[in-house]
């Protein structure tokens, strides 16, 4: 991509918008730097606590306000879960808001294709009208005509407002991110021990013995967790740490494995089998948690060392050494990493996984169990929109199938919520997303989403806005309103809220503000009745769903206080008619390792996120965060980097079956021979070069497994650039 194009775009955007008035904050001064954005105007300082939307490490925080800005936040000093700490990521948002790139006033596309600015009134009667028109239209089918894509990492009361909106079309087309995230692995784990997260909580970390972080790049991903990976080493827990690539988790890992991308279910299922032949397992034990238990053995028997030597590139000394630390160690827990979940193979490993673990009867009590990235939301939202609006019987659908009816012109109403780049072949998404007559998207800068919208919206961010946030150990937290919205900004809970409210005043609740919303929710769903309001604003770190009534205490630990699985039957399959078994283990689809365009796309293809950025919008906004970014590097082995004649800060096109995109090459013994490793966040509309690329998800073929939708392992191969 050309470096003038987003600047060509954002300047014509600029011009449209200051046609009508100052739509981008231009008058606003740069923030200074991390968390910190000056001294603001004199009067007094007022300390506001609030929460960080990112990550669901869900860091609170204290945010120094004056004179209707906010100056800096810090993390909260007695949140138990982060320990105070805060990230680089998390700490822009004080950047962010002051942003000169931000766009704070609504817009609708013109019929020459540019933008006319509009009120927000006029924005809420656009929306109004063409839901109205579709309801009539179609009557019963409207809810297949309107489809959304969430999350709002906003608030979770923006995001009850917008499911309520969208089910008077009849509609429960919301797509979480959970298929391009983790869903492969949440799946799993709710069918298998009935609890679609983690089963128990980080802190049970110091009490186990052995940690398998699995393709959990912990250090990176969830910051302020790092110390309890510290905590558990304090007592002696030996962490075992998975990953093709050298991390700066590796730093705290006391052994660390690298196996070939997407081979860690051959690797799962033969720790199944050395665990069945050389005993220390309870057989009794086992057979309580596993239904068809003797389908096991003869299942994995072709797992032999060697064999998984083989699929794995691991050395039989490795394996053997790692198998053995399994075998002996009395309590194990495993931390999934979302990486597991983006390859097509990914349910499979995920299921060998939980098997090992219920095998050495490592899932159910103290220092045991399972966690993941993105745990669990705490439930209660769609018993709360049906108490409106009466249970519905449309079948969701998944992005697959949305895609599907927006490429068939089937879709009326689009309501663009995410990026669309999050999902593979993004190319493609875009072609099916232009078929839509109506995209409405609330955002905050120009983005690939923004281009692609008939409607703009310009949203809130966190401080500008009152709600509730959910975290990983499924902490609800609160936040209070600190500053003003510049311009016509507005929170989503309120713009689904005035549209709904328009549509359906007889169903649609006419709430005031989020606390309202969260009121009436805590009251009417058992599972919130002793989280108030005035208890989660006492509280430094939000209290643990679920809480029946005021007296009952926050739980940690595991899930399972009666014994056993959650699932109906108490107990999980080795062998699902759907989902299959460990010994149907193959290479992920689209892999050289497993033969597929091998000749063609030798390399192995592998992304994935960075320390200072936030998935793949609102950070690459951010000059502070920019600092730390460099652009669309490309890590190579040096033994790669030999063959193929490639040198360090060399140019040169990353290409799959789907396409190609620019990079440069980062020569380092941090990724495997004949594998690569690039970021997943970066963006193509952003000012900023150090951020800017053309996504990832441009050049990923459209591979889906039964759950999820895919982001590595493919074959590729890199072009040098004169
Ligand atoms: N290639 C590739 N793709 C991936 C991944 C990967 O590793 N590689 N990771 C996947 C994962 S794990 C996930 S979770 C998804 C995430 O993917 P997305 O959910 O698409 O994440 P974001 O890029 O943060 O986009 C969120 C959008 O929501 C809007 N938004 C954010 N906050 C607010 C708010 O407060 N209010 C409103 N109204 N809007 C808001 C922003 O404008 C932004 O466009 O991406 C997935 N996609
Ligand atoms: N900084 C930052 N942190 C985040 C996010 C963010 O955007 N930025 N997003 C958050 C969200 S929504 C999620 S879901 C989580 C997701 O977190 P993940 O999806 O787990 O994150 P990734 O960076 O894609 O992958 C993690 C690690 O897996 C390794 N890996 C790749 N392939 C394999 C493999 O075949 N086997 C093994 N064992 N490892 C492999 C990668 O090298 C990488 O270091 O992160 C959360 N934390
Ligand atoms: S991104 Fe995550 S770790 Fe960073 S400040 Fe926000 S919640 Fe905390
Ligand atoms: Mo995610």
């Amino acid at each position: 991509m050309p470096d003038s194009y987003s600047r060509r775009n954002f300047l014509k955007l600029s011009a449209a918008l200051l046609a009508g008035g100052a739509a981008i904050s231009a008058g606003a001064p740069l923030a200074q730097g991390m968390g910190f954005s000056g001294t603001g105007d004199a009067g007094p300082v007022n300390e506001v606590k609030g929460y960080c939307p990112f990550c669901q490490v869900r860091c609170t925080y204290r945010a120094r306000v004056r004179g209707g800005k906010v100056l800096s936040v810090t993390g909260e000093k007695d949140n138990y879960w982060t320990g105070g700490a805060m990230c680089p990521k998390g700490m822009s948002i004080v950047e962010l808001m002051g942003s000169p790139y931000r766009i704070t006033e609504p817009m609708r596309r013109t019929s020459d294709g540019g933008w006319e600015r509009i009120s927000y009134a006029q924005a809420v009667d656009m929306v109004v009208e063409r839901m109205a028109a579709v309801i009539k239209k179609h009557g019963k089918d409207a809810a297949n005509r309107v489809g959304m894509t969430m999350p709002l990492w906003d608030c979770r009361e923006s995001e009850i407002a917008a499911l309520m909106m969208l089910r008077i079309a009849g509609s429960v087309h919301a797509m979480p991110p959970g298929e391009s995230c983790v869903s492969s692995a949440s799946n799993m784990l709710g069918d298998m021990i009935g609890v679609n997260c983690g089963s128990t909580k980080v802190d049970e970390l110091p009490k186990t013995r052995t940690l398998v972080l699995w393709g959990a790049n912990v250090c990176e991903l969830y910051p302020p967790y790092s110390r309890w990976l510290e905590k558990a080493r304090e007592k002696g827990v030996k962490i075992v740490y998975l990953d093709p690539r050298r991390t700066r988790t590796s730093l705290l890992a006391d052994m660390q494995l690298r196996p070939l991308p997407g081979t860690d279910g051959a690797l799962a299922a033969g720790a199944l089998r050395y665990i069945l032949e050389n005993g220390g397992y309870d057989e009794e034990r086992a057979r309580f948690q596993i239904e068809d238990f003797d389908a096991l053995a003869p299942d994995v028997e072709s797992f032999t060392v060697e064999r998984v030597a083989e699929a794995t590139g691991l050395s039989s000394e490795e394996i053997t050494k790692f198998y053995a630390l399994l075998a002996g160690s009395p309590r194990t827990i495993v931390w999934l990493g979302g990486s597991l979940c983006r390859y097509t193979n990914g349910i499979n490993c995920v299921r060998s996984i939980i098997l090992m673990q219920a095998l050495r009867d490592n899932l159910i009590g103290e220092g045991k169990g399972m966690l993941t990235f993105q745990s669990g939301k705490p439930a209660g939202d769609e018993e709360f929109v049906d108490h409106y609006f009466g249970e519905t019987k449309t079948p969701k659908m998944n992005f697959r199938r949305l895609r599907n009816t927006m490429e068939k012109g089937r879709l009326d109403i689009l309501f663009l919520n995410s990026s669309y780049r999050r999902y593979p072949d993004s190319k493609g998404v875009r072609k099916a997303i232009d078929k839509v007559p109506f995209v409405v998207h609330c955002g905050f800068f120009l983005t690939e989403e923004t281009e692609a919208a008939d409607l703009f919206v310009p949203a809130t961010f966190g401080p500008e806005s009152q709600g509730s946030g959910y975290g990983n150990e499924q902490q609800v937290v609160w936040r209070e309103k600190m500053v003003d919205a510049p311009g016509s900004c507005v929170p989503s809970w309120q713009f689904y809220r005035d549209v709904g409210r328009r549509l359906d005043p007889e169903r649609y609740p006419d709430f005031r503000d989020p606390e309202d919303l969260y009121r009436r929710f805590s009251a009417l769903i058992p599972s919130w009745k002793g989280m108030t309001p005035e208890r989660l604003r006492e509280s430094p770190d939000g209290l643990v769903w679920p809480l029946y009534s005021l007296e009952e205490k926050e739980r940690s630990g595991s899930v399972f206080t009666e014994g056993k699985l959650l699932t109906p039957s108490g107990r999980m399959k080795v062998v699902h008619p759907l989902f299959g078994q460990p010994s149907k283990w193959t290479f992920p689809k689209g892999s050289p390792l497993g033969g597929d365009h091998a000749d063609e796309f030798p390399l192995v293809l592998t992304q994935g996120k960075q320390l200072w950025h936030w998935q793949q919008t609102l950070t690459n906004f951010s000059r502070a965060v920019a600092q730390f970014s460099n652009g669309r590097f490309i890590w190579v082995h040096p033994e790669t980097a030999k063959a193929l004649r490639l040198e360090q800060g060399d140019r040169v096109m990353l290409e799959t079956i789907a396409g190609g995109i620019e990079g440069w090459v980062d020569i380092t013994e941090n990724v495997l021979p004949g594998t690569i490793f690039t970021p997943s966040n970066l963006n193509a509309t952003t000012p900023l070069a150090e951020n800017r690329s053309e996504h990832i998800s441009s050049i990923l073929p459209n591979y889906w497994d039964r759950i999820s939708c895919q982001h590595n392992g493919v074959g590729c191969r890199l072009r040098k650039l004169a």
